[in-house]
């Protein structure tokens, strides 16, 4: 299968639509303008767009603490997510979520997660309603290499398997679980483990999108066969700290500067596609300017936005009136 001038360009948007937020929203955090706690993904584009590039709105995904650009991906709005962000009334989630809680179901985006392998056992609900409503959907849950430690990661690759669920699970291994390196914390390989369950499983580049979508053509396209579930060990890196304000002084200096300058998944793409002669650098140049001055007027109108009122405390919560 072979991606058109469309795909391509769409693909571009999305990568940089996620680049320009995860910017817009780390400069509004360090000037005291966000709420709460967010945790960004600049870098790691390739990955979500490459996966999310062969879903539609019957496919679901779980996301992680790391969410912002798996929900762009699934073509959550931007707007919506930004309002969110800072908690306003207009947010996806009425503001009452913030950034680790941003959920579309409407476009199959289960939600961002606070809970570190909380995703995985939620597609396997949703592979399994896919399964049994014969809806043709599948089931992907984003997981960190640090995730990939918890019990409820193993059980949920056990009962994907066991019950050949149309799931796959993407291990977006950027080299840390908070400041504790990958090579301390997960033993072995991401892909041995998952053979160990019996499941394929790809080993990719994470700053290639075309290496990603390759992988997850096969995984995805297979899972809709009923083939069963598999696993992506997707090796990338993020430029910003595990949480905005981390001072990420447990990485060498000049570490994400070098990444940057050899390995960014925007600027692999861009070269890619122009030696290859099918996007030129001024198409490419225009998306980026669409992409920056779309991320900034959702900025100057979430910042403008209308908190919830006292009367939105108790709608959209889990609560007994008696
Ligand atoms: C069950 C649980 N344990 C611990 C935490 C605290 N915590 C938040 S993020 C994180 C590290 C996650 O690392 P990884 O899965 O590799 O994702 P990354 O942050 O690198 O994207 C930890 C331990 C949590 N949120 N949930």
């Amino acid at each position: 299968m072979q991606l058109s001038r469309e795909d391509l360009l769409q693909a571009y948007r999305k990568m940089r639509m996620i680049r320009e937020f995860e910017d817009a929203v780390h400069e509004e955090f360090s000037a005291g303008n966000i709420p709460g706690f967010v945790h960004l993904y600049a870098g790691e584009e390739a990955s979500g767009v490459g996966v999310c590039m062969h879903l539609d709105d019957r496919d679901a995904i779980a996301s992680t603490h790391r969410g912002h650009g798996h929900c762009i991906a699934k073509n959550c709005d931007e707007r919506g997510m930004m309002f969110e962000i800072f908690g306003r009334k207009e947010g996806l989630c009425g503001g009452k979520g913030g950034s680790m809680h941003i959920a579309d179901l409407s476009k199959g985006m289960m939600g961002a997660n606070g809970i570190v392998g909380g995703g995985p056992p939620l597609i396997c609900g949703a592979a399994l309603s896919a399964k049994t409503l014969k809806t043709g959907g599948v089931a992907v849950a984003f997981v960190g290499d640090g995730a990939s430690n918890q019990g409820t990661t193993f059980e949920s690759y056990n009962l994907a398997k066991v019950w050949n669920l149309p799931a796959i699970f993407v291990v977006e291994d950027n080299g840390y679980a908070e400041s504790t390196a990958s090579t301390w914390s997960v033993a072995g390989s991401q892909v041995e483990r998952a053979k160990g369950f019996g499941m394929k499983s790809y080993e990719v580049d994470g700053h290639d999108f075309f290496a990603v979508w390759e992988a997850a053509r096969e995984a995805i396209e297979q899972a809709r066969n009923g083939g069963g579930p598999s696993l992506l060990h997707v090796k990338l890196n993020r430029y910003y700290g595990h949480f905005e304000g981390d001072a990420i002084s447990y990485k060498a200096p000049g570490e994400i500067e070098a990444i940057k300058a050899a390995k960014d998944s925007l600027m692999i793409f861009r070269n890619r596609v122009s030696e290859a002669g099918l996007l030129d650098g001024a198409a490419m140049d225009a998306v980026d300017k669409e992409c920056r001055e779309k991320i900034a007027q959702c900025v100057v109108e979430a910042k403008a936005g209308a908190m919830p009122t006292e009367a939105d405390l108790l709608t959209d919560v889990y609560t007994s009136a008696y």
